[in-house]
């Protein structure tokens, strides 16, 4: 009996590393046995009614039996490191780049997504996201595919695929874990690590193995290894995944990318994680911008300067954001913002962000860079524009 997942030989490093596991059991029981089945003897032929004081009160040492119990247990430990660093070797040769397929994968909370090399036509595949549990009637059949039914890693079989994995900077460390593979890698914010596999037609489990927080144990994916034609078939296209699209409907993707770990499932947003997107932004954070400036949504217009506004304008101005931007801004609004932002605050046309909704400029520069403030981090996403739009409709909505 094994785990799931562990039940597959399906890359090149499978069987060393089983057979260096079983030895690791054969090996350690008979050790085991050899110092547990003489103590138990030992105790039971000289316990203390056998045995005189005298008997024992010359006894020094035995330097054969000592030879033999340190040499024996060192060779075992050869031949454990000879197994083990067999292992290593297939998994950490990494074959060359130019010989392989090379598939980028962004770990962040809570997520895998994976960017793929262009294809002839320049195109850029971008897939992934959050999961999304399938719907199942009571005999345990799937009603309704959940994201891990579309949203994938798909390779084609026999090719050596190469990871390039990374996180966010503002994010935290994961782990990509194949069990069906035996490869297990971190995935750090600001530095590229990477594994390889060659795998057989299937499908795969994927999981993170290192605990990254509140929905860790959500953070699934899944490899698709498709026979090669049906690969470039679809690789050469523009179609999101070869078993479909993801919808581009709002309410959807704000579940399937994740969004729903930090703002919740009303938006609202939870404590700590997420800002409410029911309202623009809270007077907090408004005045946290006027006072420090930002610079992280990357709009024409560049960084904005600190402290453009002060005291009773400031708050006056942030409340008036806070509270809907409804009607006109405050006077303060025209004088010290509206150059930028606009008189009516809509962003200018997108040179600066619309402080009155979010609208599907602002996704766009949200999704693209992330976000950090007072309320926390929030990491880039991939999107496409269509999903930008949708996003934008769907938050408008809340
Ligand atoms: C010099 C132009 C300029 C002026 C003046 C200016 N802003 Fe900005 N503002 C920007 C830009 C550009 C950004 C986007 C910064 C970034 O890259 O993150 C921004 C960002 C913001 C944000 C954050 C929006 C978000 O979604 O994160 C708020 C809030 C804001 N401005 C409010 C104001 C207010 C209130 C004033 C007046 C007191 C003001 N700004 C004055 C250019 C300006
Ligand atoms: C890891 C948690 C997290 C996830 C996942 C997340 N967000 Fe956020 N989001 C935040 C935080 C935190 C902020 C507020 C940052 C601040 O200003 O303190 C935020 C702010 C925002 C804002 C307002 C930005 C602005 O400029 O005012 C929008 C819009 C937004 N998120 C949309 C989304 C969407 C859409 C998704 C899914 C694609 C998403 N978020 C996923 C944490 C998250
Ligand atoms: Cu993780």
């Amino acid at each position: 009996m094994k785990l799931q997942g562990f039940d597959t030989n399906a890359a090149p490093f499978v069987d060393i590393q089983d057979f260096t596991l079983d030895l690791h059991w054969i090996l350690a029981g008979l050790l085991f046995l050899s110092v547990i089945g003489p103590m138990l003897y030992f105790t039971w032929k000289y316990r203390a009614d056998k045995v005189k004081d005298e008997e024992i009160s010359d006894v020094t040492h035995n330097t054969p039996l000592e030879i033999a119990w340190t040499v024996i247990p060192t060779a075992i430990l050869m031949v454990f490191f000879y197994y083990g660093y067999e292992g290593m070797k297939q998994v950490r040769s990494i074959p060359p780049e130019s010989k392989s397929f090379v598939v980028k994968v962004i770990g962040s909370k809570w997520k895998w997504e994976y960017e793929y090399p262009p294809n002839k036509a320049g195109f850029v595949h971008k897939i992934g996201g959050g999961y999304i549990e399938p719907v199942v009637d009571k005999n345990g059949k799937v009603i309704k595919e959940g994201s891990l039914g579309v949203s994938a890693l798909y390779v084609p079989e026999n090719t050596n695929i190469i990871l390039k994995m990374t996180a966010p900077l503002n994010d935290v460390i994961h782990s990509y874990y194949v069990p069906a593979f035996r490869m297990k890698e971190d995935v750090v914010p600001g530095r590229t690590t990477k594994q390889w596999f060659n795998a057989k037609r299937g499908t795969y489990d994927v999981e993170c193995a290192e605990y990254c927080g509140k929905a860790h144990s959500f953070m699934y994916s899944r490899i698709v290894v498709l026979p090669k034609e049906e690969f470039e078939k679809w690789f050469e296209s523009k179609a999101y995944t070869p078993k479909g699209e993801i919808k581009a409907d709002g309410a959807y993707l704000f579940k399937q990318k994740g969004c729903v770990f930090c703002h919740g499932n009303d938006g609202k947003g939870k404590k700590g994680y997420g800002q409410d997107l029911t309202v623009r932004m809270s007077k907090a954070q408004v005045l946290h911008v006027i006072e420090h400036g930002q610079h992280q949504l990357k709009y024409p217009l560049g960084p904005m300067p600190a402290g453009t506004a002060k005291g009773a304008d400031a708050e006056a101005i942030a409340e008036w954001i806070a509270s809907g931007a409804k009607g006109t801004p405050p006077q303060a609004f025209a004088t010290a913002c509206a150059g930028c932002h606009g008189a009516d605050a809509k962003g200018n046309g997108g040179m600066a962000p619309n402080l009155t909704a979010f609208d599907e400029t602002l996704v766009k520069h949200v999704m693209e860079h992330g976000k950090s403030g007072i309320i926390g981090n929030m990491p880039y996403f991939f999107t496409t524009d269509k999903e930008n739009a949708a996003i934008a409709k769907y938050l408008q909505s809340l």
